[in-house]
């Protein structure tokens, strides 16, 4: 008998969505000690919170954060609500003995993830910051063969993560467009994962060099009909400033010497959620893109030079991380399914009473070198990653 674990899902958006679909197949494929319980639902529009609590199960919905974090019947806050509000929800729920688990990024600046993590540790609950990307089997996969010295000496990182999904001047000024909510644009929201990766695979970054640009400059405000994943239905004519970037890319020096960039922006035409990556070291070169992600190309340079070439090896062998849990050998996995290997790890992780990554300390990390790219953009010249103590 699995061990029931009360979840405050902490927003009704996209991520909402993800993040309940997640708690609720994680015990079902993996085999971990706890059954999570869908329990409270907080939310700021009433008829959102209703419909989700009605469509998804919760025991109670409210559109009272501290109150949700604070029940007495809540094992897990997982928050999935605008950058903004990370820190405070972070924050409120370790002090009230909760675990946590967040949507990145971290927060607007390091030193604000800085102290979510010291209170996670204050409190000794378990943090876990979502980078589900890390958790592809590709990916993952990746990351073992660089480890395992199949790359030989890493030369170089080169990442994209490229959208299109505001390409359209009449897409409405949404949390995502301002400063004080988003803490940047792509910059923050797909360079967080990008630097994430680039972490994960080739170590910790030490200095950087970057462009940012803005190209719509004033977007209408929300109006009725405004939506975040789709242009144009937006009936508002006042307009506001955008207070981020739409474009960053980063030229990106590792502290072993590897050489990196990062390409991240919302304006690449046709590129609906190209995140992608390529790894180049002494005996071999890797190659991963996420609109294929169950394939990994890989390109052994110790064989004979006449017999080289990249090979795509399909992710689904029951010894590839993570798949041997999911279907027969053969079958494909899709995006939900990283969040529900990210759950697997993190419930491993309470169970055992270890730590899972990343957390608030990569959380802190991560935002230290986006806004060592912001500071570098700004200046035009190389910023050395100021990491928080
Ligand atoms: C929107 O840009 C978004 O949903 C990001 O916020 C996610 O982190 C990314 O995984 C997909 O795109």
């Amino acid at each position: 008998m699995k061990k029931k674990l009360n979840i405050a899902v902490m927003g009704t958006g996209f991520m909402g969505k993800v993040h309940c679909h997640m708690w609720r197949t994680v015990a079902k494929i993996f085999d971990v000690e706890y059954e999570p319980v869908l329990k409270r639902i907080f939310g700021t529009v009433e008829s959102d919170v209703q419909a989700f609590k009605d469509r998804w199960g919760f025991e109670y919905s409210s559109m009272d954060w501290q109150k949700t974090i604070e029940s007495d019947d809540i094992d897990v806050v997982d928050i999935v609500a605008p950058n903004f509000i990370h820190k405070d929800m972070a924050i409120y729920a370790a002090q009230n003995g909760k675990n946590i688990v967040c949507e990145k990024p971290c927060a607007l600046t390091a030193a604000d993830a800085k102290e979510m993590a010291d209170a996670a540790d204050k409190a000794g609950v378990l943090s876990y910051l979502n980078h589900n990307y890390r958790r592809i089997p590709a990916v993952s996969y990746a990351r073992q063969l660089i480890q395992d010295g199949k790359l030989g000496d890493i030369y170089h990182y080169r990442g994209a993560y490229l959208q299109d999904w505001i390409m359209d001047p009449n897409f409405p000024l949404t949390w995502h467009l301002k400063k004080e909510t988003a803490g940047g644009g792509p910059l923050f929201d797909l360079g967080s994962h990008n630097v994430d990766l680039a972490r994960y695979l080739i170590g910790e970054v030490d200095s950087v060099m970057a462009e940012e640009r803005t190209f719509i400059k004033k977007r209408p405000l929300p109006g009725a009909g405004a939506a975040t994943f789709t242009a144009g239905n937006n009936n508002s004519t006042e307009m506001g400033d955008v207070t981020i970037d739409d474009a960053a890319f980063l030229m990106l020096n590792f502290q072993n010497g590897a050489l990196g960039t990062s390409e991240v922006t919302r304006f690449a035409g046709g590129r609906r959620n190209y995140n992608y990556f390529e790894v180049y070291g002494s005996k071999g070169s890797l190659v991963w893109n996420l609109e294929r992600l169950n394939e990994l190309l890989f390109m052994d340079l110790t064989e004979p030079y006449e017999l080289q070439g990249f090979k795509n090896i399909m992710m689904t062998a029951p010894q590839h991380p993570y798949t041997g849990k999911w279907w027969a050998s053969g079958h494909l996995v899709g995006y939900e399914s990283t969040f529900v290997n990210a759950a697997s790890d993190f419930l491993t992780a309470l169970a055992k009473g270890t730590q899972v990554s990343p957390n608030f300390h990569d959380g802190a990390k991560i935002v230290a070198v986006l806004e060592a790219a912001e500071k570098s953009a700004k200046e035009g010249k190389r910023i050395k990653v100021d990491y928080p103590e």
